[in-house]
């Protein structure tokens, strides 16, 4: 709870803590667009060790990190593979076709993930009639689904399918220590199965601001100067840099704490007639909820619980999306739960 409020919005409502504030304040600064920001170096070379890739480019946000992986990748009039349901499709503002000139071709996943076969038969043989493919991408954790992990097994097996068509591959990891924790995997072996990987730092992991863009030294160097073209160059950027290498080492840790509050408002929930969730697919922090039709409206709904400081996302038309992050407790959980019930009930 945060002023009173027990907002399940996103994990992205997270404040920075006390000691991220303070390293902003400390931390030693420069010229990034030159390369001179020691504190972004740091990041950058803290990142791409993390999940065991060569280099690292700090950028502003996630959908600019995966833009500018499109970017690298591909041509114009290229076709890249995704999932129906992907971030990159569904949420990035149409980059990958207004920016990048793509034509996305969409698999439906089962639970988020794409079962690689149905990725093999998708690729076409080259002919004059079809564009060509040139990038697979896929999302761990997967936010459309409820946060649902793509295992190593399958993560292996999608890589070496594009890698045998010749397919770059990217990975939307802008949860990917989320799926670590709850594989018991170092996300460097999850990272292995991508070219590249984009992970958030403002999600889960409480930095104010920013994202990672990680591959290898060639890759990043060319998203250097694409992220310099969609005007991401940023000057003193150490002083939100300092705030991500906490985040990074202090914060993956706790998320733990995320998945146990996520598992108990969805054991919760799925007691509450009228409300369903499918606990199969609670795996990490978030939690999706379909809403009998007859007991409200999605608005109605929601418009009640925030009524009582409950905030929730919408999942249209009839679902909602519940977050948990740092700043929601166990006794939050039980809160929110008690709200829900009494909405559901018409008290
Ligand atoms: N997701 C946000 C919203 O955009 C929906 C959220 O609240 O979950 N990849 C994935 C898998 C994401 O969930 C998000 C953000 C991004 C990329 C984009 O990151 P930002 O918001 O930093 O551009």
């Amino acid at each position: 709870m945060l002023n009173g409020i027990i907002n399940l919005r996103s994990d992205t409502q997270t404040l920075p803590t006390e000691e991220m504030l303070e390293a902003m304040v400390k931390a030693p600064l420069g010229d990034d667009v030159y390369q001179e920001d020691p504190t972004v170096r740091q990041l950058e070379e803290l990142a791409a060790s993390v999940v065991g890739k060569e280099d690292a480019l700090f950028v502003p946000s996630g959908t600019m990190g995966n833009l500018i992986a499109l970017k690298v990748h591909t041509h114009s009039g290229e076709e890249v593979i995704l999932e129906k349901d992907a971030h990159i499709y569904y949420y990035e503002a149409g980059g990958l076709a207004a920016v990048c000139g793509l034509t996305p071709r969409l698999i439906a996943g089962r639970h988020g993930v794409m079962d690689p076969a149905d990725v093999e038969q998708a690729l076409r043989p080259s002919n004059i009639h079809y564009p060509p493919t040139s990038l697979l991408c896929y999302e761990n954790t997967h936010n459309r689904a409820g946060g649902t992990v793509v295992d190593v097994e399958t993560s292996k097996a999608l890589f070496e399918t594009a890698k045998r068509h010749g397919l770059a591959v990217h990975l939307d990891g802008a949860r990917i220590f989320n799926a670590a924790l709850y594989l018991g995997v170092d996300a460097r072996v999850l990272a292995s199965y991508a070219d590249s990987v984009m992970f958030c730092l403002s999600k889960g992991l409480s930095a104010p601001v920013g994202s990672v863009l990680t591959g290898t030294r060639e890759f990043i160097k060319r998203a250097r100067h694409v992220r310099k073209m969609l005007g991401g160059g940023m000057r003193q950027a150490g002083v939100l840099a300092a705030a991500g290498i906490i985040a990074i080492t202090k914060m993956r840790d706790r998320l733990r704490e995320d998945h146990e509050n996520a598992r108990r408002l969805a054991l919760g929930v799925a007691r509450i007639p009228g409300l369903s969730v499918d606990l199969g697919t609670v795996q990490t922090n978030m939690v999706n909820v379909l809403i009998d039709p007859e007991l409200m409206s999605l608005d109605e709904f929601v418009k009640k619980l925030e009524s009582r400081r409950v905030l929730v996302s919408t999942r249209p038309p009839h679902g909602i999306r519940m977050v948990t992050h740092r700043h929601i407790t166990a006794d939050d959980v039980d809160t929110a739960l008690g709200v829900i019930r009494e909405v559901v009930s018409g008290k």
